[in-house]
């Protein structure tokens, strides 16, 4: 594992302004003792393995793999002297999930707490992508928006007002070509920003006007709160009950919700793929 422990000075050439990135150092599979947990979240296809490797220099497939990802995997990487915890997340379109792959997504954004998640975007397809990027911000307001495939978009001519779209995402948004490296460094200053919250999210959120409504999600909200052991993101899954949502009222029935927080509920594949 000749990637383990690789240090890369990523301010070689840069002055002081991106002190924040000076020293990332690649960890692979020694994921011990972390300081934040970092989730890599997105649709099929948008680069989060191309992410996940060049920051833990470990080599996850790369390509269209559909169906193939039933797990995440993890590695780790060190910055500035905080160590990180980075899970690679199946890809998936929504947090509604109906596949395994998404609900191994969704339940690790939802319980299981990370960090930071970064949701990997194409910029070929905003619109589209840009669905998962408002469900996580829902639920979570310690987010980047990594906009991937930026050297696509400018080939067929898209050009994407990442300034406008991070001022109304209330989160920063990280232009990067991931394959050739381009972006890394900016993305791991904004992991790191939001990380130690010295960036503070105002994220776009829906808000229910509807008093009725409003003390209908937080009376059930409460409930669960109560049965399932001080639930993360009880009004998000008290929003779905209210919805009719199969999936979920199928997780409380069996109580199956929040298992993500049970130790060794998902084995990592990554041993396995390591090289
Ligand atoms: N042109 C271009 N291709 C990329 C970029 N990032 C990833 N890819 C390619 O997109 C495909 C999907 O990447 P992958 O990391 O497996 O995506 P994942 O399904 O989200 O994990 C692969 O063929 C990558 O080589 C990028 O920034 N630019
Ligand atoms: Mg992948």
């Amino acid at each position: 594992m000749s990637a383990h422990a690789e240090t890369l000075n990523q301010c070689g050439s840069c002055a002081s302004s991106c002190h924040h990135t000076a020293q990332l150092t690649k960890l692979g599979l020694k994921i011990r003792n972390w300081d934040y947990t970092v989730a890599l979240a997105g649709n099929p296809n948008t680069g989060k393995s191309t992410i996940f490797n060049q920051l833990t220099g470990l080599h996850q497939h790369v390509g269209n793999w559909a169906g193939k990802t039933v797990t995440r995997a993890e590695g780790a990487f060190t910055l500035n002297g905080k160590k990180y915890k980075l899970v690679d997340l199946p890809g998936t379109y929504s947090l509604l999930s109906t596949s395994v792959d998404e609900e191994i997504a969704r339940d690790f954004v939802l319980f299981g707490q990370p960090d930071v998640t970064v949701v990997v975007a194409d910029a070929t397809r905003l619109e589209r992508n840009l669905n998962l990027v408002l469900q996580v911000l829902e639920i979570t307001d310690r987010a980047v928006v990594a906009l991937n495939l930026i050297d696509e978009a400018e080939r067929n001519d898209l050009t994407v007002d990442e300034r406008a779209l991070a001022r109304d995402l209330g989160v920063p948004v990280v232009p990067m070509a991931a394959r050739r490296g381009a972006g890394v460094k900016e993305l791991l200053g904004a992991i790191e920003m939001v990380a130690s919250g010295q960036f503070s999210a105002r994220p776009h959120r829906i808000k229910y006007i509807d008093q009725k409504l409003e003390t209908a999600i937080e009376t059930l909200a409460e409930q669960l709160r109560g049965e399932f052991d001080d639930l993360p993101n009880a009004r998000w899954v008290a929003l779905r009950l209210l919805e009719g949502d199969e999936n979920i009222i199928n997780a409380v029935e069996t109580r199956t919700l929040g298992k993500v927080k049970e130790a060794g509920a998902f084995p990592s594949l990554v041993e396995s793929e390591a090289r």
